[in-house]
C-alpha cells in the first residue's frame, strides 16, 4: 500500500514539476494570502482518480473539493495536492504533495513528496519512517543547540501576535528559526533531524495528516499547542518536536 501511494505521489509530482504560466492560472480563494491554481485542482483530480482506484471504498477528503461521505469511519484519504501553494505560485520550488490514508480516524499511511528535490518521505504506522526508502529519525539535540521551523497561520489574522510571541520565546532558547511556507514538508524536516521543532497556530488536516505520522514514526511527538492529540478531520494548531524537547511546550506562553 505504501509503495502504491508513493508511486501515485511521484506521478502527480510530474504535473507539479512541469507547470508553466502559473500566475495566469492562479485564483484567489478567500484572500490574497489564500490562493488556488488550476494545478492544485488538476493534481487533486489525478490523485482522487488513482487513489480511489487503489482503495475503492475509501472516502476522499481533499483540500480543493467538497467532501463526500463520512470521513470518521472506515478508510479515508486526506490529501493536499499542492502544499505550499504560495511558494508554487511565486516560484520558490518549495511545495509538496501530501497523502494520508487513515482508518477509523487514525492515520495508517503517510506520504509527502517534494517533486523538485525528489524527496519522498513515507511512513506506515508501527513500521518506521523513510526518506527515499532509507530509515529516518528525529535528532536528539536540545533546542538550545538546534533550530525550529514555524508557520505564521497568516490567513487567520488573529494568530499574527501569538505566532510572533511564540517565535520570540523559542528564538531566545534556540540557534535560529526557518519559515518555509509548506507545512507538510516542515513536519518531515523535523522527522529527518534537519530541525528540532515546528509549530503553527492553525493548519488543516491535509497539511499535517501525513507529516504527523511520519514524524511520530521517526521517533518524534506531534500534538496541538494545547498538548492534546491532533484531530485528523478538522483544523488545528500543530506542535511537533523531537523527544528531547518534549517538555518545552509546558514552559511556554502559548
Ligand atoms: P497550502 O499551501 O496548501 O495552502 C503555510 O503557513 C502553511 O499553511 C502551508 O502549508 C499552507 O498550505 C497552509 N495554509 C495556507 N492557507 C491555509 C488556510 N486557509 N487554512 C489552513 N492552512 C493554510
Ligand atoms: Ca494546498
Amino acid at each position: 500500500m505504501l509503495y502504491a501511494i508513493s508511486e501515485i505521489a511521484r506521478e502527480a509530482g510530474k504535473i507539479v514539476r512541469s507547470a508553466g504560466d502559473i500566475a495566469a492560472k492562479t485564483h484567489i480563494k478567500t484572500s490574497a494570502a489564500d490562493l488556488v491554481t488550476e494545478y492544485d485542482v488538476a493534481v487533486e483530480a489525478f490523485l482522487k482518480e488513482k487513489l480511489l482506484a487503489l482503495v475503492p471504498d475509501a472516502v476522499f477528503f481533499g483540500e480543493e473539493e467538497a467532501l463526500q461521505g463520512d470521513p470518521s469511519k472506515g478508510w479515508v484519504f486526506i490529501v493536499d495536492p499542492i502544499d505550499g501553494t504560495t511558494n508554487f505560485v511565486r516560484g520558490f520550488r518549495q511545495s509538496s504533495i501530501s497523502i494520508a490514508l487513515a482508518r477509523d480516524g487514525q492515520v495508517e499511511y503517510g506520504v509527502v513528496y517534494d517533486p523538485y528535490r525528489e524527496e519522498l518521505f513515507s511512513a506506515q504506522r508501527e513500521a518506521g519512517a523513510f526518506l527515499n526508502g532509507q530509515p529516518i529519525h528525529v535528532s536528539d539535540k536540545p533546542l538550545g543547540e538546534g533550530i525550529f521551523i514555524m508557520g505564521t497561520a497568516i490567513y487567520k489574522r488573529e494568530y499574527i501576535d501569538p505566532s510572533m510571541s511564540l517565535t520570540t520565546q523559542l528564538l531566545r532558547r534556540s540557534c535560529d528559526f526557518r519559515r518555509f511556507g509548506a507545512a507538510a514538508q516542515d513536519l518531515c524536516y523535523v522527522a529527518c533531524g534537519r530541525a528540532e521543532l515546528f509549530f503553527e497556530y492553525s493548519l488543516s488536516p491535509w497539511d499535517y495528516a501525513a507529516g504527523s505520522l511520519i514524524v511520530t514514526e521517526a521517533g518524534g511527538v506531534a500534538s496541538t499547542l494545547q498538548g492534546t492529540a491532533l484531530p485528523i478531520l478538522q483544523r488545528s494548531s500543530v506542535w511537533v518536536c523531537n523527544k528531547t524537547n518534549q517538555g518545552l511546550l509546558a514552559e511556554l506562553e502559548v
